[in-house]
């Protein structure tokens, strides 16, 4: 189809496996996690862009060791199409829960197998653009866009394995999909940056995770979503510089945020109820 620049899924080497509780990490480590990247296995991948001139964003459960002890991370990486490594970002938003519940259909353990990321929120020059990179949960969270969009993001990849259901209470699926719909045409509007977000879906051991994987344009419109829980590639002929208009005026940072009045964002992590004392 022509494409340049390819997005894959979060955790796209593996089973999304923080769905299940395995008491020996050996075994989670041995089976899940890539200490090395490119590897033996993955190389190939790697070759293949190379000769096709593709560059890609890719997620995978990272083990490293640092500052002298082991480290778990949901890590994404920027590859170009000469297949050197350009950038990594290690999941900052990590949803779910770190202890077993055995009496749920499935756990949702991210918490428990991966530390928050440790890299920040970062952008990178990538094959003629400004990119920077997030990973699922990250897009229910807009202070994750915003730091990318003040450091100039054109474009953002976001890959993601989003369970059809909700493991705390009865959700419609199509709810689930409509605020997966509506975070993404938001973040890119409200940030004038191009989206690309990348499904792995369809049932896996059993599980069901849903698709909609989307290139969303800086004006929020959706430029391509894919139609079923199959494999499928979607690809758009994007202009990077369609957000040129929107970050030159309506949000133009500069000119019209106020971050005098933001102090709380930072400052407060949880909602605490402190209402004024007087108009
Ligand atoms: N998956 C889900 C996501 O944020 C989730 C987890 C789903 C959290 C629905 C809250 C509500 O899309 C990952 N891998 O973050």
């Amino acid at each position: 189809m022509g494409a340049k620049f390819v997005v894959f899924p979060e955790l796209a080497f593996t089973t999304f496996f923080p769905r299940h509780w395995y008491e020996d990490l050996n075994e989670v480590d041995r089976r899940f996690f890539e200490s090395t990247m490119p590897s033996a296995e993955t190389q190939p991948l790697f070759e293949e862009a190379k000769k096709l001139g593709i560059g890609f964003y890719i997620g995978y459960a990272e083990l490293t060791q640092e500052e002298g002890r082991t480290r778990r991370f949901n890590t994404a990486i920027l590859v170009g199409p000469d297949g050197a490594i350009v950038g990594k970002y290690r999941k900052i938003h990590l949803p779910g829960h770190a202890d077993h519940k055995p009496e749920a259909a499935f756990q949702h353990l991210e918490k428990k197998y991966f530390e928050v990321g440790n890299l920040g929120f970062r952008v990178w020059r990538f094959m003629n653009t400004i990119t920077g990179m997030l990973i699922c949960n990250d897009r229910r969270w807009p202070e994750a866009f915003r730091v990318l969009a003040l450091q100039g993001a054109e474009v953002v990849a976001l890959g993601f394995n989003t369970p059809s259901e909700n493991l705390s209470y009865p959700e419609p699926p199509a709810l689930r999909v409509h605020h997966h719909l509506i975070m993404a045409q938001a973040m890119a509007f409200q940030n004038a940056t191009w989206l690309v977000e990348t499904a792995k879906c369809g049932f896996e051991d059993g599980y069901r995770m849903f698709g909609h994987s989307l290139i969303v344009a800086p004006t929020g419109e959706i430029a391509a979503k894919s139609a079923s829980e199959e494999d499928e590639v979607i690809c758009f002929n994007a202009d990077i510089d369609l957000a040129a208009d929107l970050k030159r005026t309506m949000f133009n940072f500069a000119a019209h945020r106020r971050p005098e009045h933001y102090g709380l964002i930072v400052e407060r992590v949880g909602a605490e109820v402190t209402p004024a004392k007087g108009p």
